[in-house]
């Protein structure tokens, strides 16, 4: 772990250092509390500081005090270390946001155990963090294909309608729909078919622009929110989107099989609501099956 040690006593600091560093941690010394809060703002700033009282320029109640004012993802495990000894001084290290206090002289044992303890809390904070990060991963994606799933790719168009109200531009969206896959089930089995899924959606991806979204949503359907730059033409986008899927064929277990799909694509004016513009769009997604699939229109 990286630790922080703020303290201008050179005896005091150098024991903290080499202690650290035996019990393995990175160390970044400091000596004094504008050099502290300084290292505190970088980017990959330390997660625990140990932090003297009485230093030049800033004091260590004023580092604490500021590093609690700012939000931060991942808070700061603070142990102050002062020769102030009295029960007043701890209470108002604690309530200014240290999460651990010790007077110094301090006993070496104790101090290790005190940063084991900080160490667990750090700990228990990153697993907090990484399952809320899992959590959100999986709130917004379709297990299968990786894509973003129907919530997400439909929360992500209305932000776009909500931009594109604001500062113009041209919205287009493709409802993509493949192609007699109940066939590629029947002849091939599910997995195939999922497999299938799988390498449409990849290929959507890797034929669209990085600025333009995909998402599934849901069984064989895919939505497609493309941001047009003035002077760019939707249809052709999606008129070489189809083309290009037509022409590759999927790989799965069972071989390569050749895919088509067909799109609806609607382009959004300024004032069409989400729920109308997916109507549209899946009205010509049903015009583009009964021309006999394999094509687009909009
Ligand atoms: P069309 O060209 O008219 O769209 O015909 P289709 O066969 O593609 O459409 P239909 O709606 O009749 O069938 C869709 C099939 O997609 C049926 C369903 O079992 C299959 N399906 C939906 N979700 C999944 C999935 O996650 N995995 C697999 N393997 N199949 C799925
Ligand atoms: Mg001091
Ligand atoms: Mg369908
Ligand atoms: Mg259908
Ligand atoms: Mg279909």
């Amino acid at each position: 772990m990286r630790i922080l040690i703020a303290e201008d006593d050179l005896t005091s600091r150098t024991l903290l250092t080499s202690l650290l560093r035996k019990m393995g941690h990175e160390v970044v010394e400091t000596c004094d509390g504008q050099a502290a809060w300084q290292a505190l703002q970088a980017d990959d700033a330390p997660r625990m500081a140990i932090l003297d009282w009485m230093m030049p320029e800033m004091d260590g109640i004023e580092v604490v005090s500021r590093v609690r004012t700012m939000a931060s993802e991942a808070p700061l495990y603070i142990i102050m270390l002062t020769c102030r000894d009295t029960k007043m001084d701890m209470i108002h290290a604690l309530n200014s946001g240290a999460d651990d206090y010790l007077v110094k002289p301090f006993d070496i044992g104790e101090l290790r155990a005190r940063i084991n303890v900080g160490v667990r809390i750090i700990q228990l904070q990153d697993a907090l963090l990484q399952s809320r990060e899992d959590m959100a991963y999986q709130a917004s994606h379709d297990p299968l294909t990786g894509l973003p799933n129907r919530r997400a790719i439909l929360a992500h168009l209305e932000r776009e309608l909500e931009r594109q109200a604001r500062s113009g531009g041209t919205l287009a969206i493709g409802m993509c729909d493949l192609d007699c896959f109940k066939i590629v089930n029947d002849t091939h089995g599910h997995q195939a078919g999922d497999e299938v899924l799988c390498g449409i959606a990849h290929l959507l991806r890797e034929n669209l622009r990085a600025y333009d979204a995909v998402g599934r949503l849901g069984g064989e359907e895919f939505l497609i929110v493309a941001a047009m730059p003035a002077g760019t033409d939707a249809m052709s986008l999606f008129h070489k989107l189809c083309a290009q899927i037509a022409q590759t064929p999927v790989v799965t277990r069972i071989g390569a099989l050749a895919i088509t799909l067909s799109i609806g694509v609607c382009i959004a004016t300024k004032d069409n609501t989400l729920d109308e513009l997916l109507a549209l769009a899946d009205e010509a997604l049903y015009q583009a099956k009964a021309q006999g699939r394999n094509r687009v229109v909009g």
